[in-house]
């Protein structure tokens, strides 16, 4: 039975990618290249240090390691500018309900992100108190799609991974449930979310109610 759900942050229950987008655009325009948000697709779930090679791809830039992470850092400081101004009316539709359903329903909830700045994100949104656990890329040292952050959800949550949900929208995200035994709910598109036990558009179209029923989650 379904005892946890488990919660990617970016592009789940906040929108996120279009501050990483800006901050990585700015970056790419000081170092005179172009990066659309198309570009930006390929860096959803990606680390920080993994989303810049791709970037320093596309640019066709090559730089050693201290010069990389001068730039990450650059980046950050201005997406932190951006994050620090956060509020509630950012929470994806249907994200603060469906954690709220999770809660008096009695199932756990973690968060599991790639992001280190996790914390100021639910913090600024009011989300924090609606958490059991919160893995994010502070606590981890692989990045999706190794199964660790999920792995350690269900660990500090103490629940078993058949017992877990994972609510993601990247495609390394679902492949991370997977490899970690929990089945999962893609939040996004059946194109590049196929592998997911169901697969919906936001957490407005799910409920409690409605996970526990759907026999093949
Ligand atoms: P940071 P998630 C991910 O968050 C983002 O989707 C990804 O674009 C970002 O590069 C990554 O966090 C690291 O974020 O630079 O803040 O440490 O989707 O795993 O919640
Ligand atoms: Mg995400």
């Amino acid at each position: 039975s379904i005892k946890a759900c488990l919660f990617d942050l970016d592009g789940v229950l906040v929108d996120t990618a279009k501050y990483h987008y800006l901050a990585w655009k700015r970056l790419a325009d000081e170092l005179g290249f172009e990066f659309t948000e198309q570009d930006n697709e390929r860096l959803k779930g990606v680390s920080r240090m993994a989303s810049l090679d791709i970037l320093l791809s596309v640019g066709g830039v090559e730089l050693d390691e201290a010069a990389k992470l001068e730039l990450a850092e650059r980046k950050n400081n201005w997406y932190f500018d951006m994050i620090s101004k956060m509020d509630d009316s950012e929470i994806l539709p249907g994200a603060l309900e469906f954690l709220k359903d999770c809660r008096e329903n009695g199932l756990k909830v973690a968060l599991g992100s790639a992001s280190k700045n996790a914390m100021t994100i639910l913090n600024n949104t009011g989300l924090t108190p609606y958490f059991d656990a919160i893995i994010d890329g502070t606590r981890t040292t692989s990045a999706k799609p190794d199964p660790e952050v999920f792995t350690l959800g269900a660990t500090e949550l103490g629940v078993s991974p058949d017992e877990c949900v994972v609510f993601e929208d990247a495609e390394a995200g679902i492949e991370a449930a997977q490899r970690a035994g929990m089945r999962s709910v893609g939040i996004g598109s059946p194109c590049t979310l196929g592998k997911a036990n169901l697969v919906i558009a936001s957490l407005g179209d799910i409920t409690v109610d409605r996970l526990l029923s759907i026999a093949a989650v």
